[in-house]
């Protein structure tokens, strides 16, 4: 096995390039795993209005959808500037300002004037170390609790959005990153209604979600410095 203390000249040049290595193990990852559901393309099929939405991104990017306590009723599409399926706005039904463009579909609650807003959940195939998605029209006394899980189903990371984040017609940004979960992966994502405005005239709406691939098992490994000889076996290997 190659020792950096035997030839110190070499050895720091071969820390240097270990150190961009690691550099670039630990950075571009997140952009190589990264996928957006837009809704604008489902696979196996095409989208459109109502369209019941499950596990059909699973396959390709390992994320599903559902609703809390239910195994009949799921997700579905809505439409922009069509019927009311998420929310009213100054702009119409499922409108957002002009200047905001999000394609012609989002994920819309099935129970659109429900007593009970139920929960919705995301499950991931493969834990993610960072996700963003945009909720639509967050006024009024609305307000969504946003938590997300590790393997094991134990809350890591908790934000709440409200109107300050967001107002009539506006998209928010919800985001976590390895910051809000103690750097623990996430498994899963919980969306919790939790405004004072009755769950019957609160609108659901979620688009561009954003999740990014956590690196591979072993790049974690990379990081301690008992990683450098894991990295030179796996070249050795797949050389
Ligand atoms: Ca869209
Ligand atoms: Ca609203």
């Amino acid at each position: 096995m190659y020792s950096y203390s035997a030839k110190r000249g070499l050895g720091h040049r071969s820390m240097i390039i270990a150190a961009r290595v690691l550099l670039a193990a630990a950075l571009p990852t997140a952009a190589a795993g990264e996928g957006v559901i837009d809704f604008e393309s489902v696979p196996s099929g095409a989208p459109s209005l109502g369209l019941e939405i499950t596990d059909q991104y699973w396959a390709d990017f390992g994320v599903k959808f559902s609703i809390s306590g239910s195994d009949e009723d799921t997700m579905r599409l809505g439409d922009y500037g069509g019927l009311r399926e998420g929310w009213s706005s100054s702009y119409g039904y499922d409108s957002l300002r002009p200047e905001y463009d999000f394609g012609g579909y989002f994920l819309a609650h099935p129970d659109l004037g429900a007593v009970l807003l139920r929960d919705v959940l995301i499950e991931y195939d493969t834990p993610t170390e960072e996700l963003g998605f945009h909720l639509m029209d967050i006024d009024s006394t609305e307000a969504w609790t946003i938590t997300v899980y590790d393997a094991s189903a134990g809350p890591i990371g908790q934000k709440i959005y409200d109107p300050s984040d967001g107002g009539d017609a506006l998209p928010t940004h919800v985001t976590f990153t390895q910051d809000d979960t103690g750097g623990i992966p996430i498994s899963g994502v919980r969306i919790h209604y939790s405004g004072d405005l009755p769950d019957a005239a609160v609108g659901f709406g979620f688009d561009d979600f954003t999740a990014y691939t956590i690196p591979e098992p072993a790049t974690f490994a990379l990081l301690g410095m008992g990683g450098l000889a894991l990295l030179r076996r796996r070249r050795q290997t797949s050389a």
